[in-house]
C-alpha cells in the first residue's frame, strides 16, 4: 500500500538536500534562458559547482516561442558548433543559416545542463545580490509567488564566487547594483540589427562589476547593443565565452 506520507517525505527530503548543497557556490546564474543554460553546461563540464537560479515554473527563457510563436529558431554559421556539441538537429536553410526547431532546443539543452550535473532551482526569484568589500559574492533568493503576492517574507542568501546574470531583456540583476548607485547606467537595448546585435552579444559578455558577469541580452542592455530577433547564436556563444572566462580565474 502507498503511503501519501512517505510520497511527501522522498520529496522534501531529496529537494532540501539539493538546496543545501547549492547554497555555496563557485558560480549562480540568475535565469534558464539560451545564455544562462549554456554557461551552466560548459561550467559544469569544466568542473565548476554551479546552479541556476529561475523565476518561472519553465526554465528556456524565450526559446519556446520562436519568433511571433512560430517555434523555430535561427543559428548562424559560428554556433553551429554548439548545436553539434548538444546534438541538437538543424536544417541548412541557406548558406550560413540553419534553422532549428526551438521545443528541441529547449528540451535538449535543459536535459544536457542537468545531466552534467547543474541543479536548476525554478520558482525561485533572484531578488537582490549580496555585495562585500566592493565585489558580488552571492544571491538573495525568494520564492516567486512571495514576491507575486507582494508578501513581506524575508529572503535567504546563496554564496557564490561569481554570479551571472542572464536575466535577459531587463537584466534584472545588474539593475540592483544601479539602484544602489553601484554603477553608473544601464542604457537597454538598442533598435533591430541582427548583425550587429548577434556580433555584440558576444562582445559586451564581461564582467560589468566585479563577480558579476552578464551574457545574452542582458548584455546588450548594459551596453546599449542592439537587439537582434529570433536568431539564437549570439546567445550560445555568450553563454560559453562567459562560461570560459569564468573557469580561467576559478
Ligand atoms: C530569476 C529571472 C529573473 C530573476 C528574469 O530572456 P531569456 O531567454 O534570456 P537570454 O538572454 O539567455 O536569451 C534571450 C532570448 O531568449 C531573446 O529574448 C532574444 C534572442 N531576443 C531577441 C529580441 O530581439 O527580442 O531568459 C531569461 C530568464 C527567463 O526565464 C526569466 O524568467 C529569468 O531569466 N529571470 N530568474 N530571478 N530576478 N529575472
Ligand atoms: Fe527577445
Amino acid at each position: 500500500m502507498l503511503r501519501d506520507v512517505i510520497i511527501s517525505r522522498a520529496i522534501i527530503e531529496s529537494y532540501f538536500k539539493d538546496l543545501l548543497n547549492n547554497l555555496e557556490l563557485d558560480v549562480a546564474i540568475v535565469g534558464a534562458g539560451p545564455s544562462g543554460m549554456v554557461a551552466a553546461y560548459y561550467l559544469a563540464k569544466g568542473g565548476a559547482k554551479v546552479a541556476i537560479f529561475e523565476k518561472k515554473l519553465s526554465i528556456g527563457g524565450g526559446i519556446w516561442g520562436g519568433a511571433m510563436g512560430f517555434n523555430k529558431i535561427v543559428v548562424q554559421e559560428e554556433a553551429k558548433e554548439i548545436l553539434d556539441e548538444f546534438g541538437i538537429r538543424y536544417e541548412k536553410f541557406e548558406e550560413g543559416y540553419y534553422v532549428a526547431d526551438a521545443i528541441e532546443v529547449a528540451t535538449t539543452i535543459a536535459s544536457k545542463v542537468v545531466k552534467a550535473g547543474v541543479k536548476i532551482f525554478n520558482m525561485i526569484e533572484v531578488e537582490d545580490l549580496v555585495v562585500k568589500n566592493n565585489r558580488v559574492s552571492g544571491i538573495v533568493i525568494n520564492w516567486t509567488p512571495v514576491n507575486m503576492t507582494g508578501l513581506h517574507v524575508d529572503p535567504l542568501t546563496v554564496e557564490a564566487k561569481y554570479v551571472i546574470d542572464s536575466t535577459g531583456h531587463g537584466a534584472q540583476v545588474t539593475q540592483f547594483l544601479l539602484k544602489r548607485g553601484l554603477i553608473e547606467r544601464i542604457p537597454g537595448e538598442g533598435p533591430m540589427w541582427a548583425d550587429q546585435g548577434e556580433r555584440l552579444t558576444v562582445e559586451n559578455t564581461r564582467e560589468v562589476y566585479p563577480g558579476l558577469y552578464v551574457t545574452g541580452m542582458a548584455a546588450n542592455a548594459v551596453s546599449g547593443a542592439p537587439r537582434m530577433g529570433p536568431i539564437f547564436g549570439g546567445m550560445f556563444l555568450s553563454g560559453r565565452k562567459a562560461a570560459q572566462e569564468i573557469l580561467s580565474k576559478l
